[in-house]
């Protein structure tokens, strides 16, 4: 998968794209992360990307002509069709439903904001797919392209050593994982439940399964019962 991440701050991305999983992937060339940076495609003498909104008010708005720029300048650069998405707090959710469809893609342009956000004119005329990673506000896109940038890339076929971690996870499952045990059996008076060392593994499969729905219930009903989500009166507890 290619990815082209449009930034003003390309080097906060080198030691995720050299760590773990995600550095595993590009040194397999499963992944192709490009940082492209707004500044270079500006066209005055300062290399300013943002000016004060029109109509007044606080912060700084990016431009239309470093952002088009850029994105056309990716678009040039291969052929292909890429999914261009922009990260912002005003998005679509970002959940593991939306992690598999971008996983089919092959190519992602990412546009990460700053300050006050991007000139409309980017949605209107780029018409990219908006991505939020949750509600609260960062101050700007670049954590949010990592979160959604390793969320697709263990996706990928052959990212992970073991592909059944993939599957067995939760939001797969719609649950969440059950509590995991290593060694050793005793660690200052706690004990890791007996039935883990039991070698029944059609036993320590059902433990499991109750364990993660009980954990569901408990922590996240509304992954339970999506009716409900969002309301605040439903607690079992
Ligand atoms: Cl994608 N960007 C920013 N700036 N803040 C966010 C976000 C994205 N998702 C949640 N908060």
């Amino acid at each position: 998968m290619r990815i082209d991440i449009l930034t003003l701050f390309p080097e906060v991305f080198g030691p995720f794209f050299s760590t773990s999983i995600v550095g595993r992937a590009v040194a397999a060339g499963l992944l192709l992360p490009r940082m492209v940076d707004f500044r270079e495609f500006t066209r005055d003498r300062h290399r300013k990307v943002d000016d004060r909104p029109f109509g007044g008010g606080p912060g700084m708005v990016i431009q239309c002509e470093p952002v088009f720029g850029a994105v056309e300048a990716v678009e040039r650069s291969a052929a292909g069709n890429p999914m261009r998405i922009l990260l912002t707090p005003q998005g679509e959710p970002l959940t593991q439903q939306v992690v598999e469809e971008l996983a089919w893609w092959d190519w992602l342009i990412l546009l990460c904001g700053h300050y006050e956000g991007f000139d409309e004119r980017v949605r209107t005329g780029l018409n990219p797919r908006e991505i939020s990673i949750g509600d609260y506000v960062l101050s700007g896109g670049e954590p949010a392209a990592m979160v959604l940038i390793d969320a697709v890339v263990r996706l990928l076929p052959g990212s992970l050593g073991d592909q059944m971690s993939a599957v067995d996870e939760t939001f797969s499952s719609g649950l969440l994982e059950y509590p995991q045990y290593t060694r050793p059996r005793e660690y200052r008076g706690m004990h890791a439940p007996e039935i883990l060392l039991s070698g029944d593994h059609q036993r320590i499969a059902a433990w499991r399964r109750q364990q993660a729905m009980e954990r569901t219930r408990q922590r996240r009903p509304d992954l339970l019962n999506p009716q409900d989500a969002g309301r605040e009166d439903t607690d079992a507890s």
